[in-house]
């Protein structure tokens, strides 16, 4: 039997336990067992001596703690977006960074169309009348809300999800499909999506639902703000499953309250867990949290494909979803 050490890795946000146990044969492993994620200090402490981290989307990993951690070669995250990840940072020092990518795209973006049905159909708001036990008759628009079939579906990102989002709503729905990305699809691409590429400003005014799909970074903070809420049709849907701090929230309840939109679908919030309370004062809103890649199976497919990318990054092989791949092979 080998006398050589293994190295050490942490497993910063609990996951399934099955899935850590692959884990154990290769490292010496340190757990998270509670829900709760780490505040920075407690996070740099743990992470003394340690090779690989399996992180998840609230842990913040910036210069900071990269130059408290030199140990540290790996940081794997289980989700795709890894705004909270200083990735040039973790770069320059040689640590590679892994992601979640693919895995998850099909059920975020079932998430999404539900979001933005429940939105336009207005299911959580009768839901709650019902259950305040407010239903005393049928009236001929009560809840009366605005089509998804046939309507038009604008798309801000056109990633993975994006794409998913359109196949939806086109061959499902009957859907014409509009977006706005930085570069547009190949033809061949967009032919099947029934998806043509638009200005920002355009998707505003022309959308009937509009769903925000783009990976955040500063430049597109509050990118959904006051004025484009102005321009988008008083009776159009707004549906962020992208990440908080895209829209501004508290513009979004104003325009909400004063009917410059019809409803929203939020899955994800400025400061989140917090959330802006006077989301909370609007009525014609959908409020959930942080779950559009939530199906058990998915779940399991991120963490999965998290530990593979640690495994793989630790022991020489060559990990599936490296994000800064350049690091590999440096020493
Ligand atoms: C994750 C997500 O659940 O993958 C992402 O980028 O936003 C979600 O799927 C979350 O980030 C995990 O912390």
């Amino acid at each position: 039997m080998s006398t050589e050490k293994k190295p050490k890795v942490l497993v910063a946000r609990k996951t399934f336990p099955d899935i850590v146990e692959r884990l154990r044969p290769h490292f010496e492993v340190e757990t998270n067992d509670s829900e709760d994620g780490w505040p920075q200090a407690e996070l740099i402490r743990r992470l003394q001596g340690k090779a690989g981290v399996y992180i998840a989307g609230g842990e913040k990993i910036d210069q900071i703690l990269l130059d408290a951690c030199p140990a540290l070669k790996v940081i794997s995250t289980m989700a795709v977006g890894y705004n909270n990840i200083d990735v040039p940072a973790c770069t320059a020092r040689g640590v590679l960074v892994t992601n979640a990518p693919d895995v998850l795209t099909e059920t975020t973006a079932d998430f999404g169309f539900a979001l933005m049905m429940a939105a336009a159909r207005r299911i959580a708001e009768s839901e709650h009348f019902l259950r305040r036990g407010e239903w005393k008759q049928w009236s001929v628009t009560m809840f009366a809300g605005s089509d998804v079939h046939g309507a038009t579906l604008g798309i801000l990102g056109m990633g993975r999800i994006g794409q998913a989002i359109a196949k939806r709503g086109a061959l499902g729905f009957g859907m014409q499909v509009i977006y706005h990305n930085r570069s547009r699809l190949p033809a061949e691409q967009e032919a099947p999506l029934n998806a043509r590429w638009v200005e920002k400003e355009e998707l505003l005014r022309q959308a009937d639902h509009l769903v925000l799909v783009l990976p955040y970074s500063p430049a597109v903070h509050h990118i959904i703000g006051a004025r484009e809420l102005a321009l988008m049709k008083p009776t159009a849907t707004l549906t962020n499953i992208a990440r908080g701090g895209i829209v501004d929230d508290a513009a979004l309840a104003q325009a909400l309250a004063a009917g410059t939109i019809a409803a929203a679908g939020l899955d994800v919030y400025e400061g989140e867990p917090a959330l802006n309370p006077a989301l909370l004062t609007v009525p014609n809103i959908v409020l959930t949290p942080h779950i559009a890649s939530a199906s058990i199976p998915t779940r399991r497919a991120m963490s999965g494909l998290a530990v593979d990318n640690l495994i793989a990054a630790l022991t020489g092989g060559k990990p599936p979803t490296p994000l800064n791949p350049e690091v590999l092979g440096r020493s």
